[in-house]
């Protein structure tokens, strides 16, 4: 390599930056697909973040108390698996080799996988700078609960990579300003200054004074620093970790594609291979002549971080050795809590909030119901984390034993995101990726599709976000079209590994809630009512089959027709069961709180609640039909909305837009299921 820059023979700082470079360029190369300008740009500030900064074990990623690293522009995949190898993870360099190819753990984008090091899935801009919001929280707040006076067993840093195309998005702001308000000291920030985006010099549409928008924040900033000198880098993560009081961004000015002589501070090194020719050039340029995909050993050996990894675990083992002695009740359920083990009680927890649940026949409306579910087991579960985007006491979100975080003491269960849907949702994310935590945050459901890539994300990394979505449909009357939800139930059905629940009484919202929360892989959106909704009766057979998603609620021998519907729509199914009854017709009723659980089903469970042999069915729901089609059949009829709602009493919509049970019995009028039942 080109240079020694100290009397111990180590290679100097630029050439261990290099190593990135050079892997980032041939791993590029040979995908002929990803992005090579971020790594070569970013890379003297990895080098020193992570030579001289973080704390972590390549041999143990999943270490507890290490630091964090985000890659929020995760297009730049390639740096992280260069350091992810450098540094020692399992990463081989076949698998760098492999680069964006089928069953690499070397995605396109950095994709979640503790094994090997990644902390999150990044990709959409913003949204990892967010999730890293989560995380330094779930940090502060875990250490008030855990911390003792000489035992601070959770004491760690996050660490973010972020470029203009993150802070151009608007969750950015979320985000940011909600950690800036919390003073999370333990974050920092390093902005990719680079002045291009894909379009070219940013100067025509992001023009911010991005340092005076983050001090507006809350945040320290340290501005103008030269990405490409480790001192400057290694004094400005000093100043940051000296301020304990405030996030801090660190803005980087660098050149994109550094080392590339003809391209280097263009775009056209943003999102395409150099070519070979460039490949040559700059590794002449950066007296790099290693072949592609070899790290000399001097190079190497600069950047292993097993040993300095293993000594830093084995000091906080030691610590947490101590802390376990000194308070051993504290200790056990720190790591409980890590492990992401439910309590001892939970069963019992669960078992109660279900029997209050069914014994409680009064009518209510579901986010009622929520919050009756969550003053059983919020105070059971300590790892339950709240919050409610400025909806606390239209969501519910807020239980008894909810103790609110301020900047002021993080010792508490319940944030309060401000207006911030898609920045709580990936924040939540990010609280659940820390670990330690189950996180849940509320909104309306009509807000959903403002963070809905934050729920899609939930869905991709397997993560049990848990969605508290009140005032599902017309139901909620008067504000109108503009919040009542209408497509949105069937949208988040379309998310595969999105389990969708809308419950129609006190009973079934118990039981959504509590599988909410044994479901750790993937996230639960709870789809809940403004309005009252009547208790309906059930025997313990079925009060057991709610978990299974969909079961008969009300059952006639050899019925003529099978009414079907969720939420708000079971009470109007079951009153044109009565009137049908009374017409002899018999008509069988089934609730269907969670469609994805009742499609994963037996054939056996689902042939005996929706028999194939009776085909005339009626499917109600106040929304979109389209999702019903398949267990209505060819034959069957889905009674839905097809337009928007209209501003006006619950009641009278329901009526305007033809939900009643009146037109059920028209409809099963249509299918003959009447006259069946006469000719019998
Ligand atoms: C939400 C979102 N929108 C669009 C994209 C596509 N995209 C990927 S990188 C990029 C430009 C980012 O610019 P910058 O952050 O400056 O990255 P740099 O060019 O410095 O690598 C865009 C628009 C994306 N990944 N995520």
């Amino acid at each position: 390599m080109s240079t020694t820059n100290d009397k111990t023979g180590a290679p100097a700082r630029r050439d261990l930056a290099n190593a990135i470079r050079a892997l980032a360029m041939d791993a590029v190369q040979q995908a002929n697909s990803g992005h090579p300008g971020m790594p070569m740009g970013m890379a003297d500030i990895a080098e020193v973040l992570w030579n001289d900064f973080l704390r972590h074990n390549p041999a143990n990623p999943g270490w507890t108390n290490r630091d964090r690293f985000v890659l929020s522009n995760g297009h730049g995949s390639m740096l992280l698996y260069a350091v992810l190898h450098l540094t020692g993870y399992p990463l081989s360099m076949d698998d760098l080799r492999h680069f964006r190819q089928l069953g690499s753990p070397t995605a396109g984008h950095p994709e979640r996988s503790l094994a090997h090091g990644i902390e999150t899935t990044t990709g959409p801009l913003g949204q990892g700078l967010a999730n890293a919001v989560g995380m330094a929280l779930a940090e502060k707040v875990l250490a008030a609960h855990f911390n003792q006076p000489g035992f601070p067993v959770v004491d760690h840093h996050t660490y973010v990579f972020l470029g203009d195309g993150c802070l151009m998005e608007g969750i950015s702001h979320e985000a940011c300003s909600l950690a800036g308000t919390l003073r999370l000291g333990k974050l920092i920030c390093f902005y990719d200054h680079n002045g291009i985006s894909i379009d070219g010099h940013v100067e025509g549409w992001f023009a911010d004074d991005t340092a005076a928008r983050f001090r507006a924040y809350g945040w320290q900033v340290i501005a103008d620093v030269d990405g490409h000198d480790p001192q400057a880098i290694r004094a400005a993560v000093l100043a940051a970790r000296q301020n304990t009081e405030a996030p801090t961004l660190i803005c980087c000015r660098t050149i994109i594609g550094f080392g590339a002589p003809n391209l280097q501070g263009t775009e056209a090194t943003h999102g395409s291979p150099l070519g070979a020719a460039e490949v040559a050039a700059a590794r002449e340029r950066l007296g790099w002549s290693a072949p592609p995909f070899v790290i000399p050993e001097p190079i190497r050996a600069g950047w292993d971080a097993r040993d300095r990894g293993e000594r830093q675990e084995a000091e906080w083992r030691d610590l947490c050795a101590r802390y376990a002695a000194a308070h051993p009740e504290l200790a056990r359920e720190f790591g409980r809590r890590m492990r992401g083990e439910l309590p001892a009680s939970w069963a019992a927890t669960a078992a109660d909030a279900l029997a209050r649940a069914a014994a409680d026949q009064s009518a209510k409306a579901s986010r009622k119901a929520s919050l009756d579910v969550l003053n059983v087991i919020g105070p059971a579960l300590p790892e339950l984390i709240g919050g409610s985007a400025d909806l606390t006491g239209s969501n519910l979100t807020l239980h008894a034993a909810s103790v609110p975080i301020t900047a002021a003491s993080a010792a508490g269960n319940y944030i309060h995101y401000g207006v911030r849907e898609f920045g709580m949702s990936a924040m939540l994310n990010g609280l659940n990726l820390h670990g330690g935590f189950i996180a849940y945050g509320g909104t309306f459901l009509v807000f959903s599709d403002y963070a809905r890539n934050a729920l899609r994300m939930a869905a991709l990394m397997k993560l049990g976000s848990i969605f508290v979505l009140t005032h599902d449909s017309i139901g909620l009357g008067e504000d109108g079209p503009t919040h009542q939800p209408v497509e949105h139930v069937a949208s988040l059905q379309l998310i595969p590994n999105m389990r969708v629940w809308r419950p129609c009484d006190t009973a079934e919202t118990a039981v959504a809630w509590c599988d909410a929360v044994e479901r750790r892989d993937g996230p639960t959106s709870l789809v809940l009512s403004r309005q009252n909704l009547p208790a309906q009766p059930r025997s313990a057979g079925q009060l057991a089959a709610i978990r299974r998603g969909g079961y008969v609620l009300r059952d006639a021998a050899n019925p003529d027709i099978i009414l079907m519907a969720s939420g708000s729509e079971v009470a109007l199914a079951m009153a044109a069961a009565e009137q049908l009854a009374a017409a002899g017709c018999r008509a069988r009723v089934v609730s269907m709180p969670c469609v994805p659980l009742f499609a994963a089903q037996d054939a056996a469970w689902q042939e005996a609640v929706l028999p194939a042999a009776v085909t005339r069915r009626i499917a109600i729901e106040a929304g979109v039909p389209d999702l019903w089609q398949r267990f209505v059949g060819p034959a069957g009829r889905v009674l839905g909305m097809h337009s928007f709602g209209e501003s006006a009493p619950a009641k009278a919509l329901f009526e305007h837009f033809g939900l009643t049970a009146d037109h059920v019995l028209r409809l099963a009028r249509e299918l003959g299921a009447v006259a069946a039942a006469s000719g019998k």
